[in-house]
């Protein structure tokens, strides 16, 4: 029997349909194929795309300040991996090295984001199976938050207990930590009141001054350059960190090394409220904290100023450990001077690995 079939002009043969219908077959069968790669990369491209979004709300301030981004990238690296299909082991493992390396190129400065992202993924490389490595990772993301919040707490009360009645207090930018310690000495009825600086570039100071007066503090703002004008009726400083190395330095906002240069001058006690995990054991084998450099138009548009001249914007500064009075920390006051011992006991064996793994 002969069918014909018309199509494009031609009469075909029942020969001729077979084949059409077997290269269809195959062509649907590649069809199928190539349908199930696109699936298996937008699934993929959509649990990376979860760890890029994270690191772009980062990288673009609008979660900021050391503790909160090492919680958010703590959590974003806790997600990852609970959303990921199962593989072989050795996959998921390269898999949570690159969201590890996306949520770090965010912003380099705060040890803080290394610290919560290196502490999700601590177990990871010692599992024996997908679910067992998953699992560790869900479980230390989740344990590194809840440590992190208490962290700040135990700082308040801690911090709290150096404030005496009456004191003028002095901080700079907008730190959760230093806050908490302000906040904490508010309550207890210690009739504090709190000169703000405003931050430049960012103005993070007027978050400051938002969070304080609604807490009820008698609070005033002044610009950057007003630091010294103000020591002198000012009893203590307190800020906070981004990273703490092991010589017991202070990275943090810009700015943040004037404050202790007047305050060393006058003789006010500058303190660093700060969790432990922004201690940054990466300088205990020499690296150097990248100070982070960002985009000149936050300083001033490029419109109104004259062709020819150049903006620099490094947005954190390091204060020697000389300037540094006292170190609060969640597990309790130190010095610049035991930074390094606090960091060896915590990290214990870990920290050859680490160096072994420089
Ligand atoms: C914020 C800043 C804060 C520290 C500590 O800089 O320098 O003092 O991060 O903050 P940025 P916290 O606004 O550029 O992130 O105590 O909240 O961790």
């Amino acid at each position: 029997m002969t069918q014909t079939v018309r199509g494009a002009g031609t009469k075909r043969t029942a020969r001729t349909i077979k084949f059409i219908q077997a290269c269809q077959n195959e062509q649907s069968q590649r069809n199928a194929q190539v349908q199930y790669i696109l699936n298996l990369q937008n699934s993929w491209g959509h649990v990376f795309d979860k760890v890029r979004g994270m690191a772009s709300d980062i990288r673009d301030m609008k979660i900021r300040g050391a503790g909160r981004i090492a919680r958010a990238g703590a959590s974003a690296m806790g997600e990852f991996a609970e959303d990921h299909q199962t593989v072989p082991l050795e996959e998921f493992i390269n898999d949570l090295d690159t969201a590890k390396k996306i949520i770090l190129e965010s912003r380099p400065t705060a040890v803080s984001l290394w610290n919560g992202v290196q502490a999700c993924v601590r177990d990871a490389d010692d599992a024996s199976s997908f679910d067992e490595a998953r699992d560790s990772v869900v479980r230390n993301a989740k344990s590194f938050v809840d440590m992190s919040s208490s962290a700040v707490d135990a700082i308040a009360k801690i911090g709290a207990k150096t404030v005496r009645k009456g004191d003028t207090i002095l901080t700079h930018c907008n730190s959760s930590a230093a806050l908490g310690v302000i906040k904490k000495a508010h309550a207890q009825g210690k009739d504090i009141k709190v000169y703000a600086t405003e931050s430049r570039p960012w103005r993070q100071g007027l978050l400051t001054v938002k969070e304080l007066s609604e807490a009820g503090i008698d609070v005033t703002l002044i610009i950057d350059s007003a630091v010294r004008s103000v020591m002198k009726k000012t009893d203590r400083v307190f800020v906070g960190a981004d990273t703490v190395t092991s010589a017991g330095e202070l990275i943090n906002k810009i700015g943040t090394s004037q404050l202790a240069l007047a305050a060393d001058e006058t003789n006010v006690p500058f303190n660093v409220c700060t969790e432990t995990y922004k201690f940054s054991p990466l300088t205990i084998f020499g690296d150097a904290v990248e100070i982070e450099e960002r985009d000149c138009g936050e300083v001033a548009d490029a419109e109104i100023l004259p062709k020819g001249v150049k903006v620099y914007n490094p947005v954190f500064d390091t204060t020697p450990a000389r300037y540094i009075d006292a170190i609060i920390t969640e597990q309790g006051i130190i010095s610049p001077g035991s930074v390094y011992d606090v960091m060896i006991r915590q990290l214990g064996k870990e920290i050859l690995k680490m160096r072994d793994s420089q």
